[in-house]
């Protein structure tokens, strides 16, 4: 009987789907699998945190639009991966996270790193597959990157027990699959009931989010907005699926963006919902004009309706549906038709996005000392091109700024935490965006606070040669939670808010990078200059405005959590 571990099996599965990377953190109890792929196609990309490991894998899963693969070892390595599990459940990422785990032979013997991980992670992922039979291991493997592709994507946990890695198996017994599914096609009727719909309406705004980026909708997209002639508005990974450059586009859809949402929300009398999730950024649908009608276009059918009633709910890919509606658009000659009628409305839009904008104008372009963190996002987002250039956001207000300033012009160039929040996942997302692209250019714009958590990153940049800008907004303390509490209570709590001054430069010089330290806003485009020609990983620690508050914080204080 010829034999192979399931280890190997495990490796192999990995090695036949050509994943390039698997974002890991040693441990004993997945070292047989790394013995298969050492010498592979498959690279083991080794972080300094799980928790990092797990935020590349979600980066790569945005930016890719494929599976993002994570090995942690048992216990405490599987512990440490698990925020970064959430993150992707809410982003709604693909993602497989393999984790090693007690034999089955050893369970409660008080072996080490013995513990509970499947019941764990159980409510936090789409589904858990615990392999316990070698023979199944290339079984598991399709289930779980089939579970996390298919329809809403999402994070699924594959565990393999040491015992079950390390037992050989008869060859001849092993059972394989493989299968990817295909979206169904559109409904008509559908996509011809969303006409009428606009044919009735004067006030349409169409909102396009990570569904459209992931059912690969650009085009179908772009021929949808130019043949009605409908303002759009693009949130999440949907950034940038047209560009902000488009005369129909009128940039990031949350309502405290500078620019038209606003106007467009309290006045709308269709709201097309394309692939994004009706949450706390549009008020949970409160900040829509309560009689506007809804039409919800989603891949999964639970998320039609959350938060207000639709009008028109339709469960369907977002490519496919599009190209419904693009051909009867075409079949009933209404193009002309649909761009008069709505016409005035994007040039109303047009006005009150240039307004909205000339609102933040003294902001963008403020001399001040220290610096209006306004005016480093928007050097930023004039030095970074819009087409090839990645910008990362992390941090509270920092996350804001950039939100508020950032231009796209490609999808799958920016990225933030989305609603999850997740402060720290700036490093490994430009970690993770630099890997993918060597050849453009990765900023992280990062809080103070933030970059604490995973610094090590920095270590992991410059060892694995990847030269990316991290721009530190210092406002000495976890800002967005201290101006939160100021208007909340009139003043921050020092003990727990309160950072200081950090020369994070001089700690990244310490390690090999290079570092800048900043304080006048003149001085912001040549660090920048200089740091993307050094080809070093730089950190520019910028020193900001302590005392400006996003309008983030400002809701922060008024909704949700703080509310009394
Ligand atoms: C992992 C995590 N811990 C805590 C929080 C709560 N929180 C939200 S914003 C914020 C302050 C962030 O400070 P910093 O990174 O310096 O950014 P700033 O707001 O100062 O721009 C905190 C602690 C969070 N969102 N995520
Ligand atoms: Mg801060």
């Amino acid at each position: 009987m010829e034999t192979i571990t399931g280890a190997e099996l495990a490796a192999q599965a990995l090695i036949d789907r050509q994943i390039p990377y698997v974002f890991s953190l040693s441990g004993g109890h997945i070292t047989p699998v790394y013995q298969h792929l050492e010498k592979s196609d498959v690279k083991i990309f080794d972080t300094r945190h799980e928790q990092s490991a797990l935020f590349m894998a979600e980066a790569w899963g945005k930016l890719t639009r494929t599976c993002g693969v994570a090995m942690v070892t048992a216990g405490p390595g599987f512990t440490n991966a698990l925020t970064g599990v959430a993150s992707a459940k809410f982003s709604n990422t693909p993602l497989v996270l393999i984790a090693g785990c007690v034999g089955l032979d050893n369970k409660e013997k008080l072996d080490l790193q013995d513990m509970p991980q499947e019941a764990v992670i159980r409510p936090m992922v789409k589904k858990t597959f615990v392999c316990q039979k070698g023979e199944r291991i290339n079984e598991y493997v399709d289930l779980a990157f089939r579970t996390a592709l298919s329809g809403r994507p999402g994070p699924v946990y594959l565990e393999f027990p040491i015992d079950v890695l390390n037992a050989p198996v008869n060859k001849e017994a092993v059972r394989y699959t493989r299968t990817e599914v295909a979206a169904n096609p559109a409904d008509p009727d559908k996509a011809r009931a969303l006409i009428e719909m606009m044919l009735k309406a004067k006030n349409p705004v169409v909102i396009a989010g990570t569904g459209a980026w992931q059912s690969n909708a650009e085009e179908e997209l772009k021929t949808f907005i130019e043949s009605t002639g409908m303002p759009l508005f693009t949130s999440l990974s949907g950034r940038g699926v047209l560009s902000d450059n488009h005369p129909f586009c009128f940039e990031g859809a949350i309502a405290i963006r500078p620019g038209g949402g606003f106007a467009a929300y309290i006045e709308t009398d269709l709201v097309i919902v394309l692939g994004t999730r009706i949450s706390l950024y549009y008020l949970f649908g409160d900040i829509f004009n309560p009689a506007a009608k809804i039409a919800q276009v989603d891949i999964s059918p639970e998320e039609i309706g959350r938060n207000r009633t639709v009008d028109l709910p339709v469960v369907s890919d977002l490519k496919g549906f599009l190209k419904a509606c693009n051909e009867i658009v075409w079949q009933k000659d209404v193009s002309k038709e649909l761009k008069d009628r709505f016409a005035p409305w994007i040039e109303k839009l047009t006005t009150a996005h240039k307004d909205g904008k000339a609102l933040s104008e003294n902001d963008w372009t403020s001399d001040n000392i220290p610096i209006h963190p306004l005016r480093l996002a928007k050097e930023i987002d004039k030095f970074m091109n819009r087409e090839s250039d990645i910008v990362v956001a992390d941090g509270g207000d920092t996350t804001t700024w950039m939100g508020m300033t950032r231009t796209v012009g490609t999808p799958g160039r920016y990225l933030d935490y989305g609603i999850f929040g997740s402060l720290a996942v700036g490093l490994p997302y430009a970690n993770a965006a630099k890997l993918l692209y060597p050849d453009s250019r990765v900023c992280l714009v990062t809080g103070d606070g933030s970059v604490g958590f995973n610094f090590m990153e920095f270590e992991t940049a410059i060892r694995k040669n990847l030269p990316i800008i991290v721009v530190i907004c210092n406002d000495l303390g976890w800002g967005m939670i201290r101006h939160s509490q100021e208007i909340r209570m009139g003043h921050a709590i020092e003990d727990g808010t309160y950072i200081g001054k950090v020369d994070y430069h001089k700690m990244v010089e310490a390690i090999g990078g290079k570092g800048f330290f900043v304080e006048d806003p003149k001085d912001i485009k040549p660090a920048l200059k200089e740091a993307f020609e050094s080809k070093k990983v730089c950190c520019v620690n910028v020193m900001t405005d302590p005392t400006t508050v996003s309008p983030a914080s400002t809701m922060l204080a008024n909704i949700g959590a703080y509310k009394a």
